[in-house]
């Protein structure tokens, strides 16, 4: 069978479909081969000498790991010269970084959390890069420089998302708002091979993930849900539910694509100052277009996510999203409740 080489889907995404210019085509082809990279270096494990902490905490108050930082590195410096970006922002970072300037500015800015699940590296379970593609003010590069506010878009004007997945294969999932596909990398050629052409979430599922730990403060919609999941198929949703939580979002996001599922990290009674643990440029809002590209749903709560009007690089959000009638079940829960 002839295989499809992300070099050859892009080319032709650009030229018989015009779903992206030269520019974008080329930006995930550098994001790809710093994901490429980045899942050498976790697969070298200890090997590598990339296990442990770096000792230092990023913008969060959290412990870096020695790859959350390499992974940024590469990240960073891959992207730095092509001529396709106005500017990139990071998880790690706490400010956003400018382009040098060797470098011509181009038209998009790269947001990325370049190693999430980080918590997981040390034991070996999958870990991995999420990054989201927004549109440079025209202004940039003519009569303006790159600021801060010009990163807060919502996340419906994102030009693409993506997630590489670091596990037992090492996969890329992509969209530019027209479906998702999904690459698997040949680890013996170096190439990403096409191997999804439509991944599709389904609309109903028996399979929700959650962290159960955090069950005393959930807010009342989350806790109604989960007991009727549990009340199993004597209760009102009449069907029995199956449990995951891999604690790593893109292996849990992963699953649902594949086979179906509802991902909570809701907001609960501990964040009402932060409104939930995820960041919403840097993983809510990559995660919730591709769901919703996936034909599933994503939102905060009440809310869609995708809609929400960032106030700052590091903003914070609930988030629950997958098959689209659990997540609207759960959305009426919340309209009912508020
Ligand atoms: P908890 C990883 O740190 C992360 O940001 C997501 O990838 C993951 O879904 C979540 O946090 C796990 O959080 O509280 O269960 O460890």
């Amino acid at each position: 069978m002839t295989q499809i080489t992300l070099t050859q889907f892009l080319l032709e995404q650009q030229r018989d479909h015009g779903a992206i210019d030269a520019d974008l085509r080329q930006l995930v082809e550098v994001v790809a081969s710093a994901c490429k990279r980045i899942g050498h270096a976790v697969g070298k494990g200890a090997l590598g000498g990339v296990l442990g902490s770096q000792g230092t905490e990023n913008v969060q108050g959290e412990v870096q790991k020695k790859l959350d930082v390499m992974s940024n590195d590469i990240l960073l410096q891959e992207n730095a010269w092509g001529g396709y970006l106005a500017g990139m922002a990071s998880e790690e970072m706490e400010t956003f970084h400018p382009m040098p300037a060797s470098a011509p500015l181009g038209r998009y800015l790269l947001l990325f959390d370049p190693l999430d699940g980080s918590s997981n590296i040390d034991v070996n379970v999958s870990i991995g890069t999420i990054f989201s593609v927004l549109r440079a003010p025209e202004s940039i590069g003519k009569n303006a420089d790159i600021q801060e506010s010009d990163f807060l878009q919502p996340g419906s004007k994102q030009a693409a998302a993506g997630y590489a997945v670091y596990g037992p294969q090492t996969l890329l999932v992509l969209t530019f708002g027209r479906g998702v596909v999904g690459f698997t990398l040949d680890r013996d050629l170096g190439e990403w091979i096409l191997t999804s052409e439509q991944m599709r979430i389904p609309e109903q599922t028996q399979e929700f993930a959650i962290n159960m730990s955090n069950m005393r403060h959930w807010e009342t919609p989350v806790k109604r849900y989960i007991d009727e999941c549990l009340a199993g198929q004597e209760g009102p949703l009449g069907k029995n539910y199956n449990m995951r939580w891999i604690a790593s979002m893109v292996a849990d996001v992963h699953r649902i694509l594949t086979r179906g599922g509802i991902f909570m990290y809701p907001r609960d009674q501990r964040s009402s100052g932060k409104a939930g643990k995820l960041r919403l440029m840097y993983e809510a809002n990559p995660m919730s277009l591709i769901v919703e590209q996936a034909g599933g749903a994503a939102i905060d709560g009440a809310n869609r996510i995708l809609d929400i009007q960032p106030q700052g690089l590091h903003g914070r959000v609930g988030v629950i999203l997958g098959s689209r009638q659990e997540v609207e079940r759960l959305q009426t829960y919340h309209r009912e409740f508020n």
